[in-house]
């Protein structure tokens, strides 16, 4: 795998290929909504049955009720209108719409240079992806000449402290964490208290993904977010949660949850290179329309991208004939 090229402005260089390997992704999972979708109209008529067997593979995909009747009445409305007169046409607007709903949700993680250091908290349930997103989000931000520190908040599992510490060897990171079992809001109390001194740009702060209950987990996550607040009042700048695109309708259920208990100010979506149907980013934006930070396809660290809402679309409807259908 070839290196994570960074042009000179940093932020939004994503490696050569990375939307190929997007669509790529997005186009293999069985229930894919760009596999056969060109079969699926190929030399149809705009009807009931289509419609309905459009309908039938946006729910397959994980797109949801919710959006798929959005998206179903929408360009109901426009073969009313005689907007679209063959299938193709009818693709092309299927993409429309979630360029539509996707786009909204493309905002970037900015980081707020006076902002010393950028705190990012990320939160999630456990298995999503936090501790390899972290490292990804590292190799980054040191490529664009920043300093990082990353803390371990995830004190529940000595392998969780070791994993990050791993990542921040990888990456050039500073490495900040406590022994196992420690108290996770003085962890990253200390942690921060120590990074305004030492010139850190960025602060990353992993946290434990399960506890005894989700009660006790989202008590224990607030706690880490006042600690933070209390060292820096505009502190954590980015909390950002990440979410498994496999777990599918249950993704959207987590986020709401943990938006509800921590107020989530970016989300990144993980695993869209497996089995996963990418319709729940759908889903997530029209539900939550909080800024999708980026999206992950890989364990390594050139697998992890910016979230840029055409892409996706085209990704998730497949390739379109482009001819005549913009309005
Ligand atoms: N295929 C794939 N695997 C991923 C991706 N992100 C993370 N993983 C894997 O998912 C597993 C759990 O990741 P981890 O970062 O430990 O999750 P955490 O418990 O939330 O910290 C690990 O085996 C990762 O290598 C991704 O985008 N694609
Ligand atoms: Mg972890």
């Amino acid at each position: 795998m070839s290196e994570a090229p960074v042009d000179a402005s940093g932020a939004s260089a994503a490696p050569k290929g990375f939307f190929a390997r997007l669509k790529a992704g997005l186009s293999r999972g069985a229930s894919s909504l760009a596999r056969d979708l060109q079969v699926l109209v190929r030399g149809r008529r705009i009807d009931a049955s289509l419609f309905e067997d459009l309908e039938a593979r946006l729910l397959a995909a994980d797109v949801g009720i919710e959006a798929t009747t959005a998206i179903l009445d929408s360009l109901t409305a426009r073969v009313a209108r005689r907007e679209l007169d063959d299938a193709e046409a009818l693709l092309s607007a299927l993409r429309e719409e979630l360029s539509q709903i996707l786009l909204p949700c493309q905002q970037p993680l900015q980081i707020n240079p006076s902002a010393r250091p950028f705190v990012i908290l990320v939160v999630g349930v456990n298995g999503s992806g936090k501790t390899t997103s972290i490292g990804k989000l590292a190799q980054r931000y040191v490529q664009e000449g920043k300093k990082v520190t990353l803390v371990a908040g995830d004190t529940f599992r000595a392998a969780a402290v070791e994993q990050l510490h791993i990542w921040a060897q990888r990456t050039n990171s500073q490495f900040r964490g406590q022994a196992t079992g420690s108290d996770p809001a003085a962890v990253v109390f200390d942690a921060l208290k120590s990074a305004q001194q030492d010139g850190t740009d960025v602060l990353i702060a992993d946290t434990a993904g399960r506890l005894q209950n989700q009660a006790h987990l989202m008590e224990e996550l607030k706690k880490v977010k006042r600690v933070l607040q209390r060292v820096d009042p505009a502190a954590p700048h980015e909390v950002l949660q990440i979410l498994d695109a496999n777990q599918g309708q249950n993704a959207l259920v987590q986020a709401e949850q943990f938006h509800a208990a921590l107020g989530l100010t970016g989300l990144a979506i993980t695993k869209l290179d497996g089995s996963a149907r990418g319709g729940i980013v759908v889903a997530i934006a029209r539900r939550l329309k909080l800024p999708i930070r980026f999206v992950g396809l890989g364990e390594t660290a050139e697998d992890f991208g910016e979230f840029d809402a055409l892409s996706f679309a085209s990704g998730l409807v497949g390739e379109v004939p482009t001819t005549g259908s913009a309005p």
